[in-house]
């Protein structure tokens, strides 16, 4: 895989909004069915009590934030969530854990349980567990996760003034361990956490640059929760977001992007243009892990009017999307990875 520049990807953050998105519909185009959005269901399974000081995190045990702790769920409790998510019409059931890592015993055995129980449901099986060592992701392969959930929240330089207890390569290092277990990587990362635009192109460069390249990308906007240190961060221009996303449907062809936390705070008409510059996936049902998130009914009628349906469980592995060499046509430099782009 030849490295992207950050000249690059700074330049492609720099054109004008319209030409971004015209382009990055073009790529999204043809690599998948523009039609096609992957509905996702997030469930908590572990709730608060964190002792990671992630500033954006209402779950982190050290900010007041009145959260209701939980203990870690039940195997059945969870199937009757991933139940009602599969009749609700998605097709990757997420489970969240207020964990800075995975520690070996009965917790992450349960987990493993819950994992093998939702597999069988026929739902696309992703967990967010914090970090894992080789061997736990080996084990979470096993137990049929497709996909695990590790961010890296935003660039190196920008990293420290987040998060403190644990490092950047800390989460090069799950990253790595998951993939070389053979479980999709998805990473992303949070804007609107007082980044500067530099910020914003280094997460891009990083999530690009990662081998392989994420499976899944969730773009989150922050969701300002009362307690943690950035809740008083002003909200982003939805126009902003939708340049992110712009940015890395081109840089990243072949990943879902997903438009994960913040969209209470996005109009649907923002919401309209994501899905043009690429956006194929979204996090369905009125919660995230503890925050709000449009209800069922809001999403049904944006995609209704939108034309858009859901995507198929498993599609990666019967049904590979198009263009693998690409021919976007579109004048991204390259960057975007296709043959035929490069030599535009
Ligand atoms: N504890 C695990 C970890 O940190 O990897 C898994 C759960 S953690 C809540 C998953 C991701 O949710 C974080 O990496 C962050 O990107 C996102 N997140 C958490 N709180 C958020 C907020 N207030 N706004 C936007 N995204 C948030
Ligand atoms: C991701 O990038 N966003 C989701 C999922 N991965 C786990 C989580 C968003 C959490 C938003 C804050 C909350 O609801 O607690
Ligand atoms: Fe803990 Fe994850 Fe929240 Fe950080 S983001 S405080 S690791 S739950």
């Amino acid at each position: 895989m030849t490295a992207v520049a950050l000249t690059d990807v700074r330049a492609l953050y720099a054109r004008p909004l319209l030409d971004l998105v015209f382009d990055a519909a073009s790529v999204h185009r043809a690599h998948h069915d523009p039609r096609e959005v992957q509905l996702c269901t997030l469930l908590s399974i572990k709730t608060g009590g964190c002792p990671e000081d992630c500033a954006y995190c209402p779950q982190a045990a050290r900010y007041d934030t009145g959260l209701n702790k939980e203990l870690l769920l039940q195997v059945d409790q969870v199937l009757q969530a991933a139940d009602r998510a599969k009749a609700a019409g998605s097709t990757r059931f997420c489970m969240g854990a207020a964990w800075r890592e995975v520690q070996d015993g009965r917790g992450f055995d349960r987990v493993l349980d819950m994992a093998r129980g939702v597999k069988a449901l026929g739902l696309e099986v992703c967990c967010t567990l914090g970090m894992v060592n080789a061997e736990q992701a080996r084990r979470l392969k096993d137990a049929g996760v497709y996909a695990y959930n590790h961010n890296l929240d935003t660039s190196r330089e920008h990293y420290d003034d987040i998060i403190t207890t644990r490092t950047y390569d800390d989460r090069l290092n799950t990253l790595r361990a998951v993939a070389d277990a053979g479980i999709s990587v998805c990473c992303g990362g949070i804007i609107g956490m007082g980044e500067t635009v530099e910020d914003r192109i280094g997460l891009l460069w990083q999530l690009t640059n990662l081998n392989p390249q994420p499976e899944s990308v969730p773009i989150n906007a922050l969701v300002p929760v009362a307690g943690t240190p950035l809740a008083d961060q002003p909200k982003i221009d939805p126009l902003e977001w939708v340049r992110t996303i712009a940015v890395a449907r081109i840089l990243m062809p072949r990943a879902m992007v997903r438009l994960s936390a913040g969209r209470m705070d996005i109009p649907e008409s923002a919401q309209a243009v994501a899905f043009l510059a690429g956006a194929n996936s979204i996090f369905t049902g009125d919660k995230l892990l503890t925050t709000a998130n449009p209800d069922f009914d809001f999403d049904k009628q944006l995609l209704d009017k939108l034309g858009l349906h859901g995507r198929a469980a498993y599609k990666n592995e019967t049904n590979e999307p198009a263009a693998a060499g690409g021919a976007c046509g579109t004048k991204t430099g390259g960057a975007c990875g296709c043959a035929s782009a490069a030599a535009a």
